[in-house]
């Protein structure tokens, strides 16, 4: 059953339970020290677009730097044990079906489950909760080859020398070279920017905690969509990337994470004969 902000059956008993129980002074207390938020709860999807006529109005996000803790009830709906094994088996089986993809189709994706794929990122874990990325869907023909010319460049001079012998004996089992032909080949791009710090409109500057790992998370998030979507991905960090932000005309608080081309497998697509470890390697308990 889909949770929304108005109903919370499992828990009803218990809070009520709780309230008979505490007394006005207490209530009193606790409602100075957690003002009752300023907006209705938003439901699960308020942040992005309305989904039906009964979804409350959007609350739009804006800074909350400096803010009270206000906290709202969470009660999400317990999974039974048999259904959360049944999910995380067929989840871990799906998920080890996603392979990094070079060769893509120039068959056009449909852009909601792309635009949605981004949504679902964004809900990733941030530092502080601030959210420092972006991301530019680029479906345009000619900045998609703008792009691969530069990436090319820098590839160019990665190969020939720039990475040195280790590196390049740690890619040779993935086939990879200097020609990004994914680049023009996939319908579309998604670059991640990473907001170094906030950047207000009277350029006000804010630092951003723990920026490289909430961006990497929501990284991660997005493959994961996109792949549970039935997309293929591939995350390609040219490098250097300040490119990226010369071509996309980005402010100067956003670096490039990464590229991501976004699409189908080609045809004849292959990909490396590659072995993942397996739980036993990389889990240990204690
Ligand atoms: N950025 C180069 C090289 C490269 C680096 C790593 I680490 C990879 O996992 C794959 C490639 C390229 O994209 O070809």
């Amino acid at each position: 059953m889909l949770i929304t902000w108005f109903t919370r059956p499992r828990t009803r008993g218990r809070r009520r339970a709780d309230s008979r129980s505490r007394s006005a002074d207490t209530d009193r207390d606790r409602s100075r020290a957690c003002p009752k938020p300023r907006f209705p709860r938003a439901s699960p999807t308020a942040h992005t677009a309305a989904m039906s006529d009964t979804t409350p109005t959007p609350r739009p996000w804006s800074p909350t730097h400096g803010d009270p803790y206000r906290p709202v009830p969470h009660r999400p709906e317990r999974i039974a044990p048999e259904e959360s094994l049944a999910r995380a088996a067929r989840l871990r089986e799906r998920m080890d079906e996603r392979r990094t993809v070079r060769a893509f189709s120039p068959d056009p994706v449909p852009e909601q489950v792309v635009r949605d794929a981004i949504a679902c990122a964004a809900t990733a874990p941030s530092g502080a909760h601030q959210q420092p990325w972006t991301f530019a869907l680029v479906k345009d023909p000619g900045v998609r080859r703008r792009i691969r010319e530069a990436a090319e460049h820098e590839e160019k001079v990665s190969y020939d020398g720039r990475l040195g012998e280790e590196w390049l004996a740690a890619l040779r089992p993935l086939g990879t070279d200097a020609v990004k032909a994914h680049m023009t080949d996939a319908p579309a791009l998604i670059v991640v920017f990473q907001q170094r710090y906030w950047l207000g409109e009277d350029g006000t500057k804010r630092k951003h905690y723990y920026g490289d790992e909430s961006v990497g998370i929501a990284v991660g998030m997005l493959l994961t969509a996109l792949h549970l979507s039935g997309l293929a991905a591939l995350i390609h960090t040219p490098s250097p990337m300040r490119f990226l932000g010369e071509v996309l005309d980005r402010p100067e608080n956003e670096k490039a994470f990464a590229v991501i081309p976004v699409g189908y497998p080609a045809d004849d697509c292959e990909v490396p004969d590659l072995v993942r470890k397996s739980l036993e390697q990389v889990l240990v308990e204690i």
